[in-house]
C-alpha cells in the first residue's frame, strides 16, 4: 500500500462545468492552488475563498508504478473518506463513483494505467454537496417552511441541517493498493465469550483457503481450511478476553491459494468480549458497563475534518486523563484508524451513521424509500468497515430526529422507518446492541425509541429551555428518564447534556458561559443520573469546541468542550478527573490503563551520566 498524500492540484468548480468541459482529461489550468491531502479545503485555503465553499471541487495528482509491481498485479485507488460525494478518473479515464462522505471506497484501476514506470494522471471530482436524500441530509431551501420567521431566526451560514461545519474535501488518506490478481477483499469475524471463532472470507477467485488464529506473540493457537467453504468456524481454549483494561488482540491469518501457492494472505486483529442488554442494564463480559465519556468531533484547526494521527492519539490520552472509557463517534463515521487506536487502548466506541437531525418531507412512508435506502446503505458501510473491531460496542442508528420540527414525523410512517431501519441493522450484525437518539420535543413518545436496543437521549433543560434554573433542569430531567425507562424498560446512555464556556471567563453566580457555570451544570446532571439504576452511562457534549457554521448564538466556534479546541482543559475537566478517576459505578476492567499520577505529570528524563564530557 502506498500513500498517495502530500501536496495535490484542487481546483474549484462553483458553476459546475467541469464534467462537460472534460476537466479530467488534462492536468487542470485556470485557478489551481496547492492543497494538503488529507485535509478539507475550507481552512487551508481560507484566503483563496474557500472557507465556506460547498461544491464541486477537482483533485489532481500523479503516480508511477515500478514494473515489478504492476506487472501481475492489481491496482487500486482506495479513498478513506471525500466528503460527500467522488467521482475517480486515471488517464482520462472514467473509474466510477462513490456517494456518501466518511467511508472508505476503492476501486480496481489496474486497466486504466499507462506503461510502468510512466506518471499517471488520478483525477478526482470531490462534492460536497448535500440534499434531503442524502446522509447527513441538507436543509431543503425550496421548502416554504423555512421563510417563515421562526426558521428565518434558525438559518445558518453556511446553511445546514447540522451543528457542526461542512467541511469538504478528500478528508482521509488516498492509497495506491497493490494486490496480486487474485486476491482477498473482506474478511469478517464473530466471536464470542466461550472462545468460539467464526471466520468468514470473501475472494472472487479461490481454490483454497486457510484461517489461522494467532495470539498475540503471533504463537498458531488453532487454523482450518477449505477448498469449497468461506466460513470457517474455530476455537480457542480458555480465550484471554479483550477488555479495556486488558486490551488483547488475537489475529485471524487467512491464506488465499491458488493452484496450491498462497496468493495473498492477510492478518486480522480481533478481540474475544461481550455486549449484552440484559434487564434494563448494558453488561460487558457479563458484567455491568457504566459509560463514561464524551460525545466528539472529529475536526481540528486547519486541517478541518482532516486525518490527523497525533490528535488521535492526544484525545485517547486526555479521555484517560480524565477517566472516560468510552465515546460516541458523533455524528459520522470517523477514521477507521480511531477504532484501531480504541483496539489497542482499550476505549468503548458507539459508532454512529451520518443520520443528524433527520427530517421528513411526508406522512406516506413509501415517499421516504430513497432516504432509507441512503440510510441502509450507510450503515452497511459502516458495520463492513468497522465489524471486526472490538472496540466498538453499539450502532449508532440516528441522532436527534426531528430536530427542525418538521411537521412530518410522529407518525406510522416514521415508526416503519426506523423499524425497519433497526432490523436491518440486525440482520447484519445481531452482536451489538442498537442505540438510537432522542431530542426532547416528544419525550417519552418519540417514535424513535421504540427501534432500538440502548435509548440514547441529548438534552439540554437548564441550557436551551429554562435556561440557568439548575435546579428546575434537575428535576425536568429526574422526571423524563423515570417516565422513560417506565415505558421501554431499557437502558437509557445520556448521549449529550453541556453547557456552552468561554475558557477564562468566571463569575460568584450562576452566570452562562462560565467555567463555574459549565462545572455546576455537568454536576448536577450527572447527581440525577447517577442515582438511576437503569441509565447506563453520561456522555458529556462535547470533549473539545469544534467549528460550526455561523449564527448569533455561536460566537465562532461550539464552546461546549471539556477542552478547548486546541484540546487545553477548561476548568470541569480536572473535576470530571477527579469524580470519574474514583466513580465506584465503573469497574476496574471497564476503565483504559490509568493515566500517570498527578497533575504534574513528571517528564520522561534520561538519567544524569556522571563523568561524561561536557560539548
Ligand atoms: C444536539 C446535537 C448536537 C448539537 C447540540 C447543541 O442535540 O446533537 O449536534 O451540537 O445539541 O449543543 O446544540
Amino acid at each position: 500500500m502506498f500513500d498517495l498524500g502530500g501536496y495535490w492540484n484542487i481546483k474549484a468548480d462553483p458553476e459546475d462545468e467541469g464534467l462537460s468541459q472534460s476537466w479530467f482529461e488534462d492536468a487542470l489550468d485556470g485557478d489551481v492552488h496547492t492543497i494538503a491531502i488529507p485535509g478539507s479545503w475550507n481552512e487551508q485555503l481560507e484566503e483563496q475563498g474557500f472557507k465556506n465553499y460547498v461544491g464541486k471541487a477537482w483533485h489532481e495528482t500523479w503516480f508511477t508504478i515500478p514494473e515489478v509491481m504492476q506487472n501481475n498485479h492489481r491496482v487500486w485507488i482506495r479513498v478513506g473518506a471525500a466528503d460527500h460525494r467522488a467521482t475517480v478518473w486515471v488517464n482520462g479515464t472514467y473509474i466510477g463513483e462513490h456517494v456518501g462522505g466518511y467511508v472508505p471506497f476503492e476501486f480496481d484501476v489496474t486497466d486504466a494505467l499507462i506503461e510502468a514506470g510512466e506518471p499517471n494522471h488520478l483525477v478526482l471530482c470531490v462534492d460536497s454537496t448535500l440534499s434531503m436524500h442524502t446522509l447527513p441530509q441538507d436543509v431543503d431551501p425550496n421548502s416554504p417552511m423555512y421563510d417563515t420567521p421562526a426558521y428565518q431566526r434558525r438559518h445558518l451560514y453556511p446553511a445546514t441541517r447540522f451543528d457542526f461545519f461542512p467541511y469538504g474535501g478528500l478528508t482521509r488518506s488516498v492509497n495506491l493498493v497493490i494486490t496480486p490478481r487474485e486476491y482477498i477483499s473482506s474478511i469478517s469475524i464473530d466471536s464470542a465469550l466461550e472462545g468460539k471463532v467464526d471466520v468468514k472470507v470473501q475472494a472472487p477467485v479461490f481454490h483454497k483457503l486457510r484461517v489461522q488464529v494467532l495470539d498475540a506473540d503471533s504463537a498458531i493457537l488453532c487454523e482450518s481450511e477449505s477448498e469449497t467453504a468461506n466460513e470457517f468456524n474455530l476455537k480457542i481454549e480458555n480465550p484471554r478476553l479483550w477488555s479495556p483494561s486488558d486490551p488483547y488482540l488475537y489475529k485471524a491469518r487467512v491464506s488465499l491459494y491458488v493452484n496450491s501457492v498462497i496468493v495473498d494472505e492477510y492478518d486480522e486483529e480481533f478481540g474475544i468480549r461481550e455486549i449484552k442488554v440484559e434487564g434494563g442494564k448494558v453488561l460487558f463480559n457479563n458484567e455491568e458497563l457504566f459509560l463514561a465519556g464524551f460525545g466528539k468531533h472529529e475536526e481540528f484547526p486547519i486541517i478541518g475534518r482532516g486525518q490527523f494521527r497525533p490528535a488521535y492519539i492526544k484525545d485517547h490520552e486526555l479521555m484517560r486523563w480524565i477517566g472516560a472509557n468510552s465515546y460516541r463517534t458523533s455524528h459520522y463515521p470517523y477514521d477507521e484508524e480511531m477504532m484501531r487506536l480504541g483496539d489497542r487502548l482499550g476505549f468503548l466506541i458507539i459508532d454512529e451513521v451520518a443520520a443528524v437531525s433527520l427530517g421528513f418531507w411526508s406522512n406516506n412512508f413509501e415517499d421516504l424509500k430513497p432516504l432509507l435506502d441512503t440510510h441502509k446503505q450507510a450503515i452497511k458501510e459502516l458495520i463492513e468497515r468497522d465489524r471486526n473491531h472490538p472496540s466498538v460496542i453499539s450502532w449508532s442508528i440516528t441522532n436527534e430526529p426531528n430536530l427542525w420540527a418538521e411537521e412530518f414525523y410522529q407518525n406510522e410512517a416514521g415508526k416503519q422507518y426506523f423499524k425497519e431501519l433497526y432490523d436491518f441493522t440486525k440482520t447484519l450484525d445481531s452482536t451489538r446492541p442498537v442505540i438510537s437518539i432522542s431530542m426532547a420535543m416528544f419525550k417519552e413518545e418519540d417514535i424513535v425509541l421504540e427501534s432500538c436496543d440502548i435509548i440514547g437521549i441529548n438534552r439540554y433543560y437548564g441550557w436551551y429551555t429554562k435556561p440557568v434554573d439548575l435546579d428546575q433542569a434537575a428535576q425536568d430531567l429526574a422526571n423524563e428518564l423515570e417516565a422513560t425507562f417506565q415505558k421501554y424498560g431499557k437502558p437509557i446512555l445520556i448521549t449529550e447534556f453541556g453547557a456552552d464556556t468561554v475558557e477564562g471567563l468566571h463569575s460568584t453566580t450562576a452566570q452562562m458561559f462560565t467555567e463555574e457555570f459549565q462545572t455546576a451544570f455537568t454536576f448536577k446532571y450527572l447527581e440525577v443520573m447517577e442515582a438511576c439504576d437503569f441509565v447506563c452511562g453520561a456522555h458529556i457534549w462535547n470533549f473539545a469546541d469544534f467549528l460550526t457554521p455561523q449564527h448569533f448564538r455561536r460566537v465562532v466556534w461550539h464552546k461546549k468542550g471539556t477542552f478547548t479546541r486546541d484540546r487545553f482543559p477548561k476548568s470541569v475537566a480536572f473535576k470530571l478527573r477527579e469524580h470519574w478517576n474514583t466513580f465506584e459505578k465503573i469497574k476496574d476492567t471497564h476503565r483504559p490503563a490509568k493515566p500517570r499520577e498527578g497533575f504534574l505529570v513528571p517528564d520522561i528524563k534520561k538519567p544524569i551520566k556522571k563523568g561524561v564530557e561536557y560539548s
